[in-house]
Parts: structure tokens; C-alpha cells; sequence
């Protein structure tokens, strides 16, 4: 006789928050090889529908798992010293003018080996995890060479091979001027488009391209040729842009398809504009504006009225948001930023997927790969109302219980 199938699974009376909204009752989901393959109203279930089916949970709050659409997740060292000086009063762009800031994380990762990254990098990872994530995208730029950044996008490949969640990448080698470029920006945006790209394209390392438009980073100009040599390598784009002035550079992404413009406080009208007509996924940052304790407003109603997605990330990185804790975002979102607690958690599932380009990730649906968390909760408002680690039941990751306290 053969065994029974242990890939089919049910979860009974769970509440479902679907990725856009919470359903109105109670639901019973069927999970088969990897993906949800039913999703009925408790009260409507027939036990015929779900034969031969193991019983892996009943009660709480099932999410799809968390999709962080924003991280620069792998680095070395730290930035404690410069958290002082700012609270002294010294400028996140002051530090970085006199070669801190990303640059110091750049010195410290140049130095250290890919096996000495992955072991920095794993408690972080290991800590999105046990906040419910699944899906998390990881940026290079803190290598600045070619060398060095493909190391950096080696060690984010190879994270995902450590743990069970998607690991998305992507190449940001126009984070800033390294100092061995000082004064020649455009040679070093020429490296970036004739060897970077190509590269990372050529060896698989990376899925989408990013820059950093702004007075410390990249001009508009120097960001559009990083564009086309991405699409010439069919890699997606991505922008941070407007996080410190406007420059233009979410518009200017737009034009070029781009996936997601990120941070964006300093976004005007005409911004938020090309965003909605090139469907460009908003991604907001309320960890960086909050360590920064920036006080300019991303411009929440003009997306809202644009209808542009807004998806949430924790921006994990060791300079302006070293926070490791996807809930406490969405915590921040609804404070800061006066997301609702649903638009939060959206920002956070269908949206962050859609910002990766992942419309299949980030849903509760049926033929969507099983990637849920389930929290000890009541309803799903709790996860952006309460900042408390510790809810996450069970992650499930492609149809596995991979995670069960
Ligand atoms: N904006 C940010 O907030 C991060 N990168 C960027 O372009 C900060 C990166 C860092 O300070 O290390
Ligand atoms: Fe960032």
C-alpha cells in the first residue's frame, strides 16, 4: 500500500489576511505540492475536498509570507560611531562627503572574504525569518569593483541556498563614487554599464539593476545610461530616489519600466504621476526616515490618489536602517507615514512582490506557491499595531513547515 501523501496539508479556521485584504470569515486552506490548492470558508468545507489530507494547524491569523523588497542585507562591520556623531548633530550627507557612510562599509567589505560576509550576514537573514519573511531582495554597493560586487551577489545566491526562503538580487554598483573613481563619476558609471552589468548578467548574479539618484550618488544623466546597459542585459530597474532632494529620478526610472522607485520622501506630483502610468511600485522606507529622524513625508495621498502600489521594506543596512524587524516597519508606516494597518501589511505581501516583479508571491491564492506564515493573533491589524517578536507560529515556505515554534 503506498504510504500516505504527507505533501498535502490543511490549515483549519485560520483568518486570512490574503495579501490585499482580510477575508470576512474563517477559511480552511489546502496547501499540495508547494502551492495552495484550495481555499474555502470553513463553515462550506466538505472533508471530501481535501482527501488524504494532513491537519497542520487550526486557528490564528495566516499571512502570505513577508516579502522584504528592500535590503542591503550583506555587508561588514558596523556603523555605531557615526549613529553618535549624527545624534550629535552631524549630517548623514556631511559623513558621507567626508568618506564615511557608505563608503566606510565599503572599506570593511572589500577587506572581508565571501565566507566571512555570509557568516555576517546570516544572523540578519536569520532574523527576517523569524519575523515571517520568505521572499527577501538583497542589494549589493559595497564592493564598487566589479570584483567586489560579484562577491557581494555570490553571497546573497548563497544565502538563499542556506535557508529556505527566495533570495532576489540586485547589482547596485552606482551606490556611490569610490574613492579611487574621485572626480571621474563618469568613468566609473562606464564601469559600472561595460563591466558590471555584464557581468552579473553573464554569470546569473543579479535579477534587476539599481542606482542611488541623488546629490551624494548619481545624477539623473549617469543613472539613465546604467538603464539602458540593464536593459540591454534584460535586468529589471530599480531607483533609490528622492530620499534626500528631487532630482527627478523616479519619473526619469519610470520612463525606463522600472519596477520600483524606493524611499521617495522628496517625490512631487509629476513624480507620482509617471509612477502610475508606468506601474512602478512606491516602495517606502520608514526605517531609514526614521533613524535619520527625517521629517519630509513621502507623498502618501498623492499615491493613494494616483492609485500607485505602495509596498513597505525594512531597508536593512548598516548606515540608515539597521533594523532587522519586518513587523516593526510596519509598525512605523502606520505611524509615520499614516499607512493604515492594511495598506501596511499589503506593502508588505502583494505589493513588495510586485516591486520584485514576483505577481505570483505575496498572495493568498489558490495555484500560488505555499509561502504563509501563520501568527498567534487575532486579527491581522495586530502585526503593524503591536511591535513584539515571538507571534510567528509557523512559516511555511513552498508548501513546507519550515519553521514551527
Ligand atoms: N540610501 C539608503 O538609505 C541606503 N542606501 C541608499 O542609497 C543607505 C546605505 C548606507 O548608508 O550604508
Ligand atoms: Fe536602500
Amino acid at each position: 500500500m503506498p504510504t500516505q501523501s504527507t505533501s498535502k496539508q490543511l490549515w483549519r479556521e485560520v483568518q486570512v489576511f490574503d495579501g490585499l485584504a482580510q477575508l470576512d470569515e474563517p477559511m480552511t486552506l489546502l496547501v499540495e505540492d508547494g502551492r495552495i490548492a484550495g481555499l474555502w470558508p470553513a463553515r462550506e468545507f466538505n472533508e471530501a475536498y481535501a482527501e488524504g489530507a494532513a491537519c497542520a494547524g487550526r486557528g490564528g491569523v495566516m499571512t502570505p509570507g513577508l516579502v522584504d523588497c528592500h535590503t542591503h542585507l550583506v555587508y561588514a562591520g558596523n556603523r555605531a560611531g557615526e549613529f553618535e556623531q549624527r545624534l550629535e548633530g552631524v549630517s548623514y550627507e556631511e559623513i558621507a562627503r567626508a568618506g564615511g557612510g557608505i563608503l566606510s562599509s565599503v572599506r570593511a567589505t572589500r577587506a572581508a572574504s565571501e565566507d566571512e560576509l555570509v557568516a555576517a550576514s546570516l544572523p540578519r537573514l536569520d532574523a527576517l525569518l523569524a519575523d515571517g519573511v520568505t521572499t527577501v531582495e538583497i542589494k549589493s554597493g559595497y564592493g564598487l569593483t566589479v570584483a567586489d560586487e560579484m562577491k557581494m551577489l555570490r553571497v546573497a545566491r548563497r544565502l538563499g541556498q542556506l535557508r529556505p526562503v527566495r533570495v532576489i538580487t540586485t547589482l547596485l554598483g552606482a551606490h556611490a563614487l569610490p574613492p579611487e573613481y574621485a572626480g571621474r563619476a563618469d568613468d566609473y558609471v562606464s564601469l559600472v554599464c561595460d563591466e558590471m552589468i555584464p557581468a552579473a548578467a553573464a554569470e546569473g548574479l543579479a535579477d534587476a539593476v539599481d542606482v542611488f539618484c541623488e546629490g551624494i550618488g548619481f545624477s539623473p544623466a549617469q543613472c539613465e545610461r546604467i538603464y539602458q546597459a540593464a536593459q540591454a542585459h534584460g535586468l529589471a530597474i530599480k531607483a533609490h530616489a528622492e530620499q534626500l532632494s528631487n532630482l527627478g529620478g523616479s519619473a526619469l526610472a519610470a520612463r525606463y519600466g522600472a519596477l520600483s522607485a524606493d524611499h521617495i520622501e522628496y517625490l512631487d506630483e509629476a513624480g507620482v504621476r509617471a509612477m502610475a502610468e508606468a506601474g512602478t511600485v512606491a516602495v517606502l522606507l520608514p526605517g531609514a526616515f526614521h533613524v535619520l529622524r527625517e521629517t519630509r513625508l513621502p507623498p502618501i495621498e498623492l499615491l493613494r490618489q494616483y492609485q500607485v502600489p505602495m509596498a513597505v521594506a525594512s531597508d536593512a543596512n548598516p548606515g540608515t536602517s539597521p533594523i532587522c524587524l519586518p513587523t516593526l516597519m510596519a509598525n512605523l508606516a502606520c505611524t509615520l507615514f499614516r499607512l493604515t494597518p492594511r495598506e501596511a501589511l499589503s506593502g508588505m505581501t502583494a505589493h513588495g512582490a510586485r516591486a520584485l516583479g514576483r505577481l505570483d508571491l505575496g498572495r493568498i491564492e489558490v495555484g500560488a506557491p505555499a509561502d504563509l506564515c501563520l501568527w498567534d493573533i487575532q486579527q491581522p491589524a495586530e502585526l503593524a499595531y503591536a511591535v513584539q517578536a515571538g507571534r510567528l507560529r509557523q512559516r511555511i515556505f513552498n508548501g513546507e513547515v519550515v519553521y514551527a515554534r
